[in-house]
């Protein structure tokens, strides 16, 4: 082997990670890319590789090595193809890069959290706990921040982190009704979001891919699983997303079926 190879899962946030921080080097061809049916056991030759874990990203070096975690992925392809560096240089902006980059645990967890809720009575603690997550990063960007939309003058090591996620919780507003509001309490990330969804080197889903994949989160069903009833996963590769319909908004009632889905 020559290249370097990254499995992945197709609208999974962690791969888009690499696939942005690939794109912000301009070496995005420099990587084979392939995908990993997320709705069936994944193959043996994957497994030998992985050494039995599931997770994806895994990165399989030019010259055979594995690596896994997507973060860890990233310092590798910064390491090896050092120009342009998107990570600060400077170790205080290093520092603050690094202190948000921590914060993306909770905000992830508070926003599959509360899609994968299944409970009307727990929605409104769930967004006000995601109201909380946006209000932190609100806080951190202007206590150290540049003046924006981004950290720092650029799209940079942060934004190649939480990007991703600003674009899965597109869900939240299609199934949970969720908003940002409009205070200014909120203003700074809100900005920041904005500039980060529409850079162009993130640009590897859409809304409608997002939404209809994740319909079976919504319906509490992660990673694949399926729902009772139905014998395909909104994740699964075939049929292809842009020929199925738009799923039901309705995540509290009963789950819509394959037919339904276009599945
Ligand atoms: N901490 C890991 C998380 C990766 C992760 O959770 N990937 C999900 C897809 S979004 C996955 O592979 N799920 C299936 C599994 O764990 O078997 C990373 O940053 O790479």
């Amino acid at each position: 082997m020559t290249r370097p190879t990254v499995y992945h899962i197709p609208v999974c946030p962690f791969c888009q990670r690499v696939e942005i921080l690939l794109s912000l080097k301009g070496r995005r061809e420099d990587v084979d890319f392939r995908m990993i049916d997320i709705t069936a056991p994944r193959p043996d030759w994957l497994l030998q590789k992985t050494r039995g874990t599931t997770a994806l990203p895994v990165l399989e070096t030019a010259d055979g090595r594995v690596i896994k975690e997507s973060l860890v992925i990233l310092r590798y392809f910064e390491d090896i193809y050092r120009e342009p560096q998107i990570a600060q240089t400077d170790p205080y902006r290093r520092a603050v890069e690094n202190m948000l980059t921590t914060m993306d645990r909770d905000f992830v967890a508070a926003g599959y959290g509360w899609l994968m809720n299944q409970d009307p009575k727990q929605r409104d603690a769930l967004r006000e706990n995601m109201l909380k997550q946006y209000a932190q990063l609100d806080d951190f960007l202007l206590e150290h921040g540049a003046p924006g939309p981004f950290l720092f003058e650029t799209f940079g090591w942060a934004e190649t982190v939480f990007t991703p996620f600003f674009q899965r919780f597109w869900f939240l507003e299609y199934y949970e009704d969720f908003e940002l509001p409009t205070a200014s309490r909120y203003a700074r990330v809100r900005e920041w979001i904005d500039a980060c969804v529409a850079h162009p080197a993130a640009q590897q889903t859409t809304r409608e891919e997002v939404i209809k994949l994740y319909y079976d989160y919504a319906c509490g069903a992660g990673n694949g699983a399926l729902l009772p009833g139905r014998s395909r996963s909104s994740f699964a590769l075939e049929p292809d997303w842009r020929a199925r319909p738009w799923p039901p908004r309705s995540k509290y009632r009963q789950p819509a079926g394959d037919t339904e889905l276009g599945l």
